[in-house]
């Protein structure tokens, strides 16, 4: 018997809000690996408090996948690194390449998403960003030039980016791989909450037909198809 035939095969544990956020590109990635998982939803703000008190979770935050292993359980944060460690449990659904070059734009273009929508998230969840004291009325014009700012200049000028880098690479999928990658995954959950107005422009896509191209394609991928409408 063959050392990897003695350990059991791992579970997983999803744990997060009852809503897509972060999430949901770990959903729709374990779903497309075949990995089954519990997808643990938070039933209120007070059980996560309590999560994050018991002090299981790396930095304080989630999503958390929860990995239990010959009795063994550790919870692994970051969704990023999630996404990567989902993609090294069936190669077959080449969710992230081997090849060192193609694997290094696809973080690119996942690591693009960080900075795309970081003045958006300070600017809705302040207080985790230390600018909580921005919620005070007299602050309120300031706010909406903020609004303005991003949803005229920031988001529109890394969508341009992103769009570029899914034009160049000429196979439909962003970081230019020939399947869709981890990369499609952070992105296409993404474009559904620009389109449902999470970054305060639902029209945000309109200039961006290459980009709704992909979102469509994204959507129709058998297994996110599947995920959303079986
Ligand atoms: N870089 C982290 C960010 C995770 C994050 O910001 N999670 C939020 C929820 S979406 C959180 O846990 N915040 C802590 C809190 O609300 O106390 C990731 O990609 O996983």
């Amino acid at each position: 018997m063959t050392k990897r035939e003695r350990e059991d095969t791992p579970t997983h544990k999803l744990l997060y809000f009852d809503f897509p956020g972060k999430a949901e590109a770990i959903r729709l990635a374990l779903t497309h690996a075949d990995v089954a998982f519990e997808d643990h939803r938070f039933a209120d703000r007070a059980e996560f408090q309590a999560l994050k008190a018991s002090g299981r979770l790396q930095f304080g935050q989630v999503p958390a996948l929860e990995v239990e292993s010959n009795g063994k359980t550790v919870v692994l944060t970051q969704s990023a690194a999630i996404l990567r460690y989902v993609a090294k449990l069936n190669d077959s659904a080449n969710l992230y390449p081997a090849d060192p070059l193609l694997a290094a734009r696809v973080d690119a273009v996942c690591d693009l998403e960080a900075d795309a929508f970081v003045g958006v998230r300070v600017s809705k969840y302040k207080e985790r960003f230390g600018f909580g004291f921005l919620n005070e009325d007299k602050y309120a014009g300031e706010l909406a030039g903020v609004a303005e700012a991003l949803n005229k200049d920031v988001v529109p000028r890394h969508l341009t980016n992103l769009a570029k880098v899914l034009e160049a690479g000429k196979t439909g999928w962003l970081a230019g791989t020939p399947e869709p990658s981890i990369a499609d995954f952070v992105w296409g959950p993404v474009l559904d909450s620009i389109n449902n107005g999470w970054t305060g422009d639902a029209n945000a896509l309109t200039a961006f037909p290459s980009l709704r191209t992909f979102h469509a394609r994204f959507r129709e991928i058998p297994s996110v198809k599947a995920y959303y409408y079986a």
